[in-house]
């Protein structure tokens, strides 16, 4: 569809975002179009245009300029909607039933115009109501499966896999994980925020240096390990889901990085949930998608291996069951330190800071602190998910 873009950037309004949607040709007639806008207003514009005699929706969404986040030295490029899209579109070709429909992209404009996806509810806000999303584990471990199998060098030419990491490369945003999930939170720095009465319990983080050791070893991972394509920021706050339905959205911290990474975000996602509930009846249905998640996971990355893999090696004993064992140790590295930068960090999540009784509040806060430390300082020895169960249990204060 030939659109001529915008030569230079200008933020949409309601009224140029139905007139892109009218030029895009996406309704059958744009005279009933309303427009919306639902974003933050600081970092994206997000519009939902409906037609309001069909109901039919979309979402066009553009990156603001000079959107700042951490520290005013630290402003986000609008490439930031460039990677979004590519991701999308990528995924789209390898899991298309997990990521919203792109309908239209603009690098000059920094739009994406994508899928409704308003009949479905963001994951964290459905697992704060105590919803139970049978389905999510499994599509989520297939979807990963797929994109990090083939956008890996198992998958991908090598020649083909490096041009498409140039692709991705996303310093602004990959120095934000560095700095919020690596750094920041094991020392005093300004951007963490936490409950005073919280400060014994991150002194002892920021005093224990064997904790800081490995720290320091799963940040070099992520900063030097360009394994697969990751979508960078998979908490359960950039996943729609239903019971039958899931898909993953906001892609825009993606990069390439260690394939152990966007599994781990999602294993502390569910963590933090389950921390925060009161009960083992409560907490169980969390450790079963953790486990399905990685059974699924796993196997289908297998599947993958032995169906379409290119590396010349693959049918080396245990090659493929070594690189499992290391991408499951560094998820579970990874998800300690997702806990513990969710817990005292400068981006908190409404799992915890939803907990309206202070005791209790604290409590999980202490919970998810001492877990975190427990499984980056363990993850060479736990073998499995259900030992993440029994390191959560010894960990319940
Ligand atoms: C202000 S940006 C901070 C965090 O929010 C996003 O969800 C990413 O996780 C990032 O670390």
């Amino acid at each position: 569809m030939a659109i001529t873009s915008k030569s230079i950037y200008e933020p949409l309004t309601s009224n140029s975002a139905i007139a892109l949607a009218t030029r895009l040709e996406l309704f059958q007639d744009s005279s009933a179009l309303t427009s919306i806008e639902i974003g933050d207003g600081k970092v994206n514009l997000v519009f939902h245009i409906v037609d309001q005699t069909t109901k039919k929706g979309i979402i066009i969404k553009q990156a603001l300029p000079n959107a700042k986040v951490v520290s005013e030295s630290l402003p986000l490029s609008l490439k930031r909607a460039t990677i979004e899209s590519n991701y999308l579109l990528i995924n789209g070709n390898y899991v298309s039933q997990f990521v919203p429909k792109v309908h239209y992209c603009d690098e000059i404009l920094a739009v994406t115009v994508m899928e409704d996806l308003s009949h479905l509810q963001i994951s964290r806000a459905g697992f704060i109501e105590g919803k139970a999303y049978p389905k999510l584990a499994e599509h989520i471990g297939t979807s990963l499966a797929h994109t990090l199998f083939y956008t890996s060098d198992f998958g991908m030419e090598p020649m083909n896999k490096k041009q498409l990491e140039k692709k991705f490369s996303n310093p602004e945003l990959s120095k934000i994980a560095e700095d919020l999930v690596f750094t920041n939170p094991f020392f005093d720095h300004h951007t963490n925020r936490f409950e005073v009465e919280l400060q014994q319990d991150i002194t002892k983080i920021s005093g224990d240096e064997l904790l800081k050791q490995e720290v320091a070893k799963l940040k070099h991972k992520f900063l030097t390990q360009a394994d697969a394509l990751l979508h960078g920021n998979l908490h359960t706050g950039s996943i729609f889901a239903s019971n039958e339905e899931t898909k993953v959205i906001n892609p825009t911290f993606s990069f390439y990085g260690p394939l152990g990474f966007d599994i781990g975000i999602f294993i502390a996602s569910l963590l933090l949930n389950a921390v925060s509930r009161k009960g083992e009846s409560q907490q169980l249905p969390l450790f079963d998608h953790i486990n399905k998640t990685w059974e699924v996971f796993s196997s289908t990355f297998s599947e993958l291996w032995e169906k379409d893999s290119l590396e010349v090696y693959i049918h080396i004993d245990g090659l493929l069951n070594n690189l499992l064992a290391q991408v499951f140790e560094d998820t579970i590295g990874f998800a300690g330190c997702e806990l513990i930068r969710r817990t005292i960090g400068l981006a908190d999540v409404a799992d915890l800071d939803g907990i309206t009784n202070d005791k209790e509040r604290l409590q999980a806060k202490r919970h998810a602190l001492e877990l975190g430390r427990h499984l980056i300082k363990n993850r060479k020895v736990i073998k499995d998910t259900e030992q993440i169960k029994y390191y959560f249990n010894k960990t319940q204060i």
